[in-house]
């Protein structure tokens, strides 16, 4: 069953801030049933930015996606709802906002993203990356949120 209450970590990325997009998609994420826990506007810089996507140093798009993500503020955001980790994956769409169009046409990515780059959004795809996630923009955060006993991820 799915948790009562759980949180994740979401990105609303350079392309669709500079774009304006951002009042229209915490409209549809509040809409959809989640409520923001917590947000920062910042940008970020090279060596964030090149942690932030560690995992994908070696892949051919790295220099682009880097050069992307730094490219201008973003809004970093804990978002909590019931089985919200598959939920905020499910609502943002596929990854390539093309595919997204195409296949997911009610998806934040098919309605805010550009290319397969800049793609709007950000949803965290695990309970072990939202762990990581939120810790690396909210430093603390979790630990004065969630209690010990639980998944970390996790709240019920
Ligand atoms: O979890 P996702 O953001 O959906 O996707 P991911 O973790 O595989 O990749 C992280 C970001 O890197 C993604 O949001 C956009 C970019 N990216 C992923 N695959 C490609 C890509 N960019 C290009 N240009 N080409 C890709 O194949």
């Amino acid at each position: 069953p799915a948790p009562d209450k759980e949180y994740t970590f979401a990105i609303i990325k350079p392309d669709a801030v500079e774009a304006g997009h951002a009042d229209a998609i915490f409209a549809k994420l509040a809409e959809a049933g989640f409520r923001v826990a917590a947000q920062n506007e910042m940008t970020l810089s090279r060596e964030q930015a090149e942690a932030f996507y560690g995992e994908h140093k070696d892949k051919p798009f790295f220099e682009n996606l880097v050069t992307f993500m730094t490219s201008g503020p973003i809004k970093v955001l804990v978002l909590s709802a019931p089985d919200a980790i598959k939920a905020w994956r499910e609502l943002i769409g596929p990854t390539n906002t093309e595919i997204a169009r195409a296949d997911k046409p009610e998806s934040l990515r098919a309605l805010f993203g550009t290319d397969q780059t800049a793609n709007a959004l950000h949803g965290s795809d695990s309970s072990s990356s939202a762990m990581r996630e939120i810790n690396f923009f909210f430093d603390g955060w979790a630990y004065d949120n969630m209690p010990a006993e639980t998944n970390f991820a996790v709240i019920t």
